[in-house]
């Protein structure tokens, strides 16, 4: 009874099981208890609420589809999905935070490591003992990650890791940081670099206006000594992050109806309370075209984004399809917080509502884990075989 307004306009929740119902509901009540109500605060203060790590991990929110032998839930795409999409609801920085330890961090050990890293690292990760994060950007290469020159030699008995990274979120507190860099040859690995290695620092980067709650970095390599047995030697090349932002992408595309529901859930209830004219501002026409047409995108976002679960389970989903979604997603999520910000009138821009956290955030997140004009590259290069970024 005290969880969200969930709108579910076309009986989604039929298409759920009841593992899906439950992992949803708890983690729904998780964030109203925990998150919504310190969440803005923290946003104004710019710092990361590090009390809720732990309750992250308890929800799912660390690794929720990595096998329950490495200390995960050993739940399906959908569950992921719907884990996020509860989180974002609260805040896409805390979602961030649980994006990138899970996707992110998690994902590479899992697929890419030795069963020795796995073993080390998977479990700590997954109830919050440990944090990572994941170093692709650089101060020079952003949409086009493989023109990275962090770079690795290999001196016997270890290696001499250089160069820095940039954007990096969860960085000024994690425990370790995977990080991708090119060997003499240019071929790009993943390196598990840990706190406390000489010569490895993690300056905050401040003044953000956005993703306030969520703390990012840079990640400083100078001649840092990695351990051999630090590099997760499963998958090389391009293809290993890229494999790590398919996963990723996937729960933002989740995470954002998350955060475009809470903007509509309280557009609604304040037009229908908040009287001009002596009526209800829900009683004009002009506002119930923003909330019919919110009501309309976040529908087709929602099967959208089922369908790709699906598919996700299924082993099915391309690259291509995740992008279309991570796109479509955000930037119907960020249209609605704006839309909603406006229905709230001078109140909208107050931290009294969520709705201008939400529009501010979603300002990274149309950004980040590529951005909104490299996603449409992305399916213009799969429709017409022809890439267009070069
Ligand atoms: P391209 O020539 O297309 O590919 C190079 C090699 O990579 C392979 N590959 C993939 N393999 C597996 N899965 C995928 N999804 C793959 N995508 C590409 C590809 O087959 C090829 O392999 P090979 O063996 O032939 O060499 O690469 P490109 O250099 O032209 O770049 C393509 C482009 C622009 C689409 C890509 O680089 C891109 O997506 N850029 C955006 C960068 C990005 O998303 N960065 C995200 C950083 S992490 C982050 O933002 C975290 S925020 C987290 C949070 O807080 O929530
Ligand atoms: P650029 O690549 O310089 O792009 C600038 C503009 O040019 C964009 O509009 C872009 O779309 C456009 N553009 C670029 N290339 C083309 C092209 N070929 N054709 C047409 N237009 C083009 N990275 C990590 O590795 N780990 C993290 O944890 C992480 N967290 C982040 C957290 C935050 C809050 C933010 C803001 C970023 C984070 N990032 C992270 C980095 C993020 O992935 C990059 O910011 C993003 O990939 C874009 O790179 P850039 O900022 O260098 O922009």
């Amino acid at each position: 009874p005290d969880l969200f307004q969930a709108p579910d306009y076309y009986n989604l929740d039929d298409l759920l099981t009841e593992e899906h119902k439950l992992v949803r509901d708890s983690a729904r009540a998780w964030v109203k208890r925990e998150v919504s109500p310190i969440i803005e605060d923290y946003a104004q203060r710019a710092e990361f609420p590090k009390q809720i790590i732990k309750g992250l991990g308890e929800i799912g929110g660390f690794g929720p589809y990595i096998p329950e032998e490495y200390g995960g839930a050993g739940l399906d795409q959908i569950s992921y999905g719907l884990i996020m999409q509860e989180i974002e609801r609260g805040d896409s920085g805390v979602r961030s935070t649980s994006s990138v330890q899970s996707s992110l961090v998690m994902y590479p050990i899992w697929k890419f490591g030795t069963e020795e890293q796995r073993q080390k690292y998977l479990p700590k990760l997954a109830t919050g003992e440990f944090m990572g994060c994941f170093g692709l950007t650089e101060p020079d290469h952003g949409s086009n990650p493989s023109g990275m020159t962090t770079n690795y030699k290999d001196m016997g008995n270890h290696y001499l890791l250089n160069g820095a990274k940039m954007w990096i979120s969860n960085a000024p507190f994690a425990d370790i940081a995977v990080v991708w860099a090119k060997n003499e040859e240019g071929r790009i690995h993943g390196l598990i670099v840990e706190r406390g290695m000489e010569g490895f620092t993690t300056p905050e980067t401040h003044n953000k206006w956005s993703l306030r709650a969520s703390a990012t970095g840079e990640l400083i390599f100078d001649n840092v000594k990695v351990p051999k047995e630090n590099l997760m030697p499963g998958k090389s090349g391009l293809g290993a992050p890229m494999q790590c932002l398919d996963s990723a992408r996937y729960g933002i595309a989740w995470g954002a109806i998350g955060a475009a529901m809470d903007c509509y859930d309280t557009a609604l209830r304040y037009a229908k309370e908040r009287i001009q004219f002596g009526k209800p501002i829900a009683s004009f026409q002009l506002q119930q075209k923003k909330l019919a047409e919110m009501i309309t995108e976040i529908t087709k976002a929602q099967l959208l984004t089922w369908r790709l679960g699906v598919l996700r389970n299924e082993g099915k989903a391309t690259t291509a399809q995740i992008s279309m979604a991570k796109r479509n997603n955000v930037d119907m999520a960020i249209h609605i917080a704006r839309e909603a910000r406006q229905m709230l009138g001078g109140m909208g821009i107050t931290g009294e509502y969520s709705i201008m956290r939400h529009s501010m955030n979603l300002e990274s997140v149309i950004t980040y884990e590529g951005t909104h004009d490299i996603h449409l590259l992305i399916t213009g290069a799969d429709i017409t075989g022809i890439p267009a970024f070069k």
